[in-house]
């Protein structure tokens, strides 16, 4: 059986604890590698690796280091089939998806970073005829990295190509659940020739090696994407040593569907919005709000094209629904179906497990995908974040109503509006609680904007030179004349 190992100073090295993780494809429910249990010292060794490379890449000039992160994406190019095929077996998510979206993306991220710091500029500002001040941007030296199971090596990418091409070192530590992009990322930057220690990569539990990474002492940056709570324990630890962090955390995105939307883009790509990886992205919309003119028409085209979605073995190119990450989160989610119906819900369809899966993935965490009604925004399946195949549909009367309903919860990261009223959609976009709104449209990224959450879906933003902002210190330098 594979064996996923720590990558620390440029070589793949066990676990100080010498113990193992089984990582379990989600669609079949079996074994297909063991992780490295990796702790505090392994972290402590992959942070000593990242301080001693620090010195000699932050100095390594902008030129090469594009140069080098370039070759990493090429390389993810060149292995684009084993990534993708990787990515869903490992998490359950459709291998179209991980083909259209996952390794794209993360060869895009190190394109965009590898040539952004090529056009980085920095500011002065002159005191006057008596002093001169202008900024200097300097890389902070270890930064760490902990990524989530949805997007693997979507998020992770995400957070490394920023952090290194800035001159940063950095450790991460990706998922538990999710080891095996990571495990092969790591491989194919040592082949781009990224010299050893400058990317390290620990795996093990949050609550062993993540905790470890958030509270060392000589780490003074971390980035993290996760659920809520953990970001608050990471907040609880990082925070007492005054690190530098940003944190991408849940949603309970609204997607509001005005009476003179185009149901011909907003019926698609709602439903793109509501099962994506299985509602498994923090950026679905999982609470839709649909104007009663239209609430029966909408809700129709809706439920039949939710009927229609494909779900099946994640690796047949043709199904558009996969596996749920873990037995625990199916657990997780089911359990918010039951409420809904405590709480005077009603299923309108899916709700349960899927009949007739193929017999490869019989033992696999399927769930169908699951359209709720009748619930008003006090109810916790309106409050909390489900993070499945699971969406609630509400009617409302007003735009001030649509509003209300939409910044009824305790996240604010991202928003869909659809109307074809361009007045409407700015007035509604500036009063939405979020930190992203797409008008007439769903994941349309432009790696260029700044990206984050407001309330509790997150601190900080990165994207563009917000990422680099956020992987550097800005230092201030007045020299008086
Ligand atoms: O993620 P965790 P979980 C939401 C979603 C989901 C819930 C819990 O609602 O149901 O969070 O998911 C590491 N210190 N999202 O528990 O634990 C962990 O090892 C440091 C939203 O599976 O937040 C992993 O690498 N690190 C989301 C990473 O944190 C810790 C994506 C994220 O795992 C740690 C995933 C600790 N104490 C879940 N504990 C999004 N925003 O996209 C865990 N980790």
């Amino acid at each position: 059986m594979k064996r996923i190992l720590n990558f620390i100073d440029g070589q793949f090295r066990p676990p100080a604890s010498g113990r193992y993780l089984p990582n379990v494809e989600p669609a079949t429910g079996r074994v297909i590698a063991e992780i490295a249990d990796g702790g505090p010292e392994d972290v402590d060794a992959a942070v000593a690796a990242a301080s001693r490379a620090f010195e000699g890449w932050r100095r390594t000039p902008a030129e090469e280091r594009s140069r080098l992160l370039l070759r990493v994406a090429d390389l993810i190019e060149a292995n684009f089939d084993e990534l993708a095929r990787l990515e869903s077996e490992d998490s359950g998510k459709p291998i179209a998806l991980a083909r259209r979206m996952d390794v794209p993306r993360a060869i895009l991220n190190f394109r965009f970073f590898a040539t952004a710091i090529l056009h980085a500029e920095t500011s002065a500002h002159m005191t006057d005829d008596r002093a001169l001040n202008y900024t200097l941007r300097q890389p902070l030296g270890v930064a760490g990295l902990i990524s989530p199971w949805n997007l693997p090596l979507y998020l992770l990418t995400w957070k490394i190509a920023p952090a290194i091409a800035a001159g940063n070192t950095s450790v991460a530590k990706p998922s538990e659940l999710t080891p095996m992009t990571a495990d092969r990322l790591a491989a194919l930057i040592a082949e781009a020739g990224i010299p050893p220690g400058v990317v390290n990569v620990v795996h093990g539990p949050g609550a062993s090696a993540g905790r470890a990474l958030t509270a060392h002492p000589k780490v003074p940056l971390i980035s993290f994407t996760g659920g809520t709570k953990t970001g608050a324990d990471v907040m609880t630890h990082a925070g007492p040593l005054f690190k530098k962090v940003s944190l991408e955390l849940g949603g309970k995105n609204p997607n509001v569907v005005f009476a003179d939307a185009d149901l011909e883009q907003a019926v698609p790509t709602s439903i793109q919005s509501s099962f994506s990886n299985q509602g498994e992205i923090c950026l679905c919309g999982s609470r839709l709000f649909v104007e009663r003119p239209i609430y029966d028409e909408f809700l129709d085209r809706f439920l039949a094209a939710t009927r229609r979605l494909r779900i099946g073995d994640p690796l047949d190119p043709a199904t558009e629904v996969g596996a749920l990450v873990s037995d625990a989160h199916r657990s997780k989610v089911e359990g918010y179906v039951a409420l809904a119906q405590e709480e005077g819900g009603r299923i309108l369809t899916g709700g349960k497990r899927p009949a007739n899966l193929p017999e490869r993935v019989r033992g696999g965490w399927f769930l169908e995908p699951t359209v709720i009604a009748g619930l008003d925004c006090s109810k916790r399946c309106l409050q909390e974040e489900i993070f499945g195949p699971v969406v609630t549909i509400t009617p409302f009367d007003s735009p001030e109503e649509a509003i209300a309903y939409a910044n009824s919860t305790r996240y604010g990261l991202s928003a869909s509006v659809w109307t074809r009223d361009l007045q409407k959609a700015h007035r509604v976009a500036a009063a939405l609680e979020s930190g992203t709104v797409w008008v007439n449209t769903w994941l349309l990224r432009d790696l260029r904007v700044p990206f984050g959450g407001m309330k509790e879906s997150g601190v900080g933003r990165e994207g563009g030179f917000d990422s680099l902002a956020f992987f550097t210190e800005a230092k201030n330098v007045c020299v008086k004349l």
